[in-house]
């Protein structure tokens, strides 16, 4: 059976759910299998189908799974900000983001954490060589590739599935991350996790995996979802955009005034050494020429 590895440290899988109640057997019992020495962690926003109760259920059995209950649905970002929260204040040397659908599968959770041996942040990515989606429809497709350019775009981070939510990060990178400005409420976590990694200087790695669509449930994204985060990324990579024009007005002024001192320097020296050379020339013609002889007194009219 697979392994996460050890040296790694104490591994939490958070994983956020509104009413998953379809799902989370199936993914906790994949995930226990393919990854035994990992805890889970269900971030549980008072789904109406018992979600909750059931993942209380769950963890009242098993001891690597534990249940944050939130009174009421908040949104992705405000259920993984929660599970962050939680996981880095009980220790977790990593911590890894995980649907409850089945579209981030477990068996992969292996590779994503060897990954973590040369890396800050490892992504699960679909748009790397050898990433796929699968029984995803064209729009969906279109939708998340189109978003992820245009993210990157927008922001200049070289990281082909900026928006992908299978993210496992060690716990100093995390903490560094979560102390800059990250969407609370929609899907916009993933491009902000993301962002401020690449900001930091933190090394991201991709990994590919295959992306499922999920089998069972529904989903929460809807065409108001992906406006939001379509006009959130819009004034985050305006800001960023003006932010570099700045930097850049402020380095073309700060060559042009260097270039204006070296000219002013070099126009000095200039006119210092043609002073000398003139000073010399006027001193040089003042002195009596040594070939002619000097007029005697009595050779004076
Ligand atoms: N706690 C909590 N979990 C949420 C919320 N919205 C979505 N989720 C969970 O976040 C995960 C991703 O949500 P999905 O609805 O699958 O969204 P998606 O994967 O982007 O979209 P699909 O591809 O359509 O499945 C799932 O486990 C959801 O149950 C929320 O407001 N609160
Ligand atoms: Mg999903």
């Amino acid at each position: 059976m697979p392994d996460a590895d050890a040296s790694l440290g104490r591994i939490l899988v958070i994983i956020p759910t509104y009413n998953e109640i379809d799902n989370l057997d199936m993914i906790t019992t994949r995930l226990r299998q393919a990854t035994p020495e990992v805890h889970i962690l269900v971030v549980d926003d008072n789904s109406p189908d018992g979600t909750g109760r059931r993942a209380d259920a769950l963890a009242a059995s098993d001891d690597h799974i534990h249940v944050l209950h939130r009174a009421g649905k908040e949104g992705l970002g405000a259920a993984y900000l929660a599970g962050f929260a939680w996981g880095l204040e009980a220790g977790y040397d990593v911590l890894v983001e995980f649907d409850a659908d089945g579209s981030h599968q477990p068996e992969q959770l292996p590779r994503v954490l060897a990954a973590l041996h040369h890396a800050d942040m490892v992504k699960g990515s679909r748009w790397v060589r050898g990433g796929r989606v699968v029984d995803w429809a064209l729009h969906r497709e279109l939708l998340s590739r189109g978003g992820s350019i245009y993210t990157r775009l927008m922001l200049g981070v070289p990281v082909k599935d900026i928006t992908g939510g299978f993210n496992a990060f060690h716990a100093d990178t995390l903490r560094a991350v979560l102390s800059e400005r990250i969407d609370q409420h929609g899907y916009g976590i993933q491009r902000d996790l993301t962002w401020h990694a690449h900001r930091l200087g933190k090394t991201i790695v991709e990994v590919p995996i295959e992306f499922r669509e999920r089998q069972r449930g529904a989903s929460k994204m809807s065409g108001a979802v992906v406006k939001e985060a379509m006009r959130s990324t819009t004034r985050l990579g305006v800001e960023h955009r003006g932010r570099q024009a700045r930097a850049l007005a402020t380095e073309l002024g700060r060559r042009a005034q260097r270039a204006g001192e070296t000219a002013r320097r070099v126009a000095g020296s200039l006119a210092r050494s043609a002073g000398a050379a003139l000073g010399a020339a006027r001193h040089r013609d003042a002195r009596p020429d040594p070939t002619v002889p000097a007029q005697r007194p009595e050779d004076r009219p």
